[in-house]
């Protein structure tokens, strides 16, 4: 239906791409996405609290990151608060808006639907930090949502709710900046967001030092997800314990899913962490499923007879994306749309990631081709290894992860390309090279 709309023109077709701007539906709301907007209950909550006890309710609630990664964010806006600010300076909230892992959507939604809680809970973290100046890094497909942000931000100045003295507390000043990316994927990664943001080519930096201590323009820096802030804001206000409440022990609350694919009503989803896979493919409508892909390419995939498995940081993590692949999908083609994402997007900065991308990439071709033997099977598996180990960032040490799982799970999508012209049935090429 959207491909004919798209067709018909009725869709916009200019860059940003039009399929950004479709919202996708909500199927299932909990407590971050069926909530009223927040209009400054989570500061007043802070404001009677106080910074030190709101930062204890956010330790007590077990909040971790939403990007993907789980880090504990009490631990880290403590680590950010601790760091000694350059003279003249200040710290800094950023929150990475810069949705790009493919499959993933339901940060698109929040910020369409809950931008006041997103901005509401960077509001609290400047309090914690003593931040005052923060920064939507917004991913450049998402355009489109710029005039709303504005106008939510240009709304909560006029009620007192950001900018120089917030609810008319002396010395509580912050406001927020929105920053458009460009299209590069590798600025999802906080140290090239933080490049991006101060005006350079997005190139992920070393870490340590992370952000906290030096972040944007060398100050400490708290980046963390759309997800993270709603989150931090209803937790200000509800408390720690509620959050802590919702959830399996060590993944406490709710995580919103981006459900595409092979089913009947693809969407976001809120579950509470310790949702199987069973229960999302169930919810979602989906039938006769042979993978899906948690947590986007760089996540996981998953084959029946894992479907038991549990959303949760130490069983199935994920950064939001649920990918329902049915039976009539092949899942060596999967993995070869998604070899062919990552060789786009590698930033070329360091070499394992630049080259090895694209020699997975065309290893990939050629046995789509029918012209691959095992050596192209066994050089797939050695680029694979060399690629989790070497490279500068995340992006190449997880851009093989679709090939290191399809070829776990689906070993004969694999092998029926090795059936072509140049396999000789019956050669040993592990004995040839011995
Ligand atoms: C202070 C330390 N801070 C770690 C902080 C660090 C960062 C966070 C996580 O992302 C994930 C991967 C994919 N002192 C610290 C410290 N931190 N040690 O904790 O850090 P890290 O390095 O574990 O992960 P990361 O590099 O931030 C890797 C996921 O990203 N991913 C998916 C992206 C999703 C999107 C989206 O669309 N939302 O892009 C891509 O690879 O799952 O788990 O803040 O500073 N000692």
């Amino acid at each position: 239906d959207l491909a004919m709309r798209l067709l018909a023109g009725e869709l916009p077709t200019a860059w940003p791409s039009a399929w950004h701007q479709v919202m996708p539906q909500i199927r299932q709301a909990g407590p971050l996405l069926a909530a009223p907007p927040l209009l400054g209950e989570s500061l007043h909550a802070l404001l009677a609290r106080g910074a030190d006890a709101t930062l204890a309710e956010l330790a007590t609630s077990g909040l971790r990151g939403r990007g993907g990664a789980g880090f504990d964010t009490a631990r880290k806006w403590a680590l950010c608060r601790a760091a000694p600010v350059p003279e003249g300076g200040t710290r800094v909230v950023v929150c990475n808006a810069d949705e790009g892992e493919p499959g993933t959507f339901k940060d698109r939604v929040l910020l369409s639907e809950q931008a006041d809680a997103v901005v509401e809970g960077m509001t609290v973290a400047a309090h914690v930090l003593g931040a005052r100046h923060g920064f939507v890094y917004l991913r450049g497909e998402y355009r489109f949502l710029l005039e709303h942000l504005e106008s939510v931000l240009a709304r909560r100045r006029a009620a007192g709710l950001l900018g120089p003295g917030i609810l008319g507390v002396e010395g509580f000043d912050f406001d927020i900046a929105i920053h458009l990316g460009a299209g590069a994927y590798v600025c999802g990664e906080e140290s090239a967001l933080i490049e991006s943001l101060e005006g350079k080519r997005g190139v992920p930096r070393i870490r340590p030092p992370f952000p906290v201590e030096q972040g944007y323009q060398g100050q400490p820096t708290v980046v963390n997800n759309v997800e993270t802030f709603a989150a931090a804001a209803h937790i200000a206000r509800q408390g720690g314990v509620w959050w802590a409440g919702l959830g399996v022990p060590g993944s406490a609350g709710t995580k919103i899913h981006s459900v595409s694919g092979d089913c009947a009503r693809p969407g976001v989803y809120e579950f509470p962490f310790g949702v199987t896979v069973a229960e999302i493919l169930a919810a979602a409508g989906a039938r006769d499923t042979q993978m899906v892909q948690v947590g986007g390419p760089s996540g996981l995939a998953l084959g029946v007879g894992e479907f038991d498995r549990r959303i949760a940081f130490d069983d199935v993590p994920s950064a939001g994306a649920f990918m329902v692949f049915d039976a009539t999908r092949d899942p060596f083609e999967v993995a070869h749309g998604f070899a062919e994402f990552f060789a786009h997007e590698s930033c070329g900065f360091c070499t394992p990631c630049r080259v090895g991308t694209e020699l997975v990439k065309r290893r990939f071709d050629k046995l789509a081709r029918g012209h691959g033997s095992v050596f192209d099977e066994r050089e797939l598996r050695a680029l694979e290894s060399l690629l989790h180990g070497t490279t500068h960032c995340g992006l190449g040490a997880t851009a093989t992860n679709p090939l290191r799982d399809t070829l776990q799970r689906f070993p004969t999508a694999y092998a029926r390309r090795l059936q072509g012209p140049r396999f000789v049935p019956g050669f040993d090429l592990d004995a040839e090279l011995a």
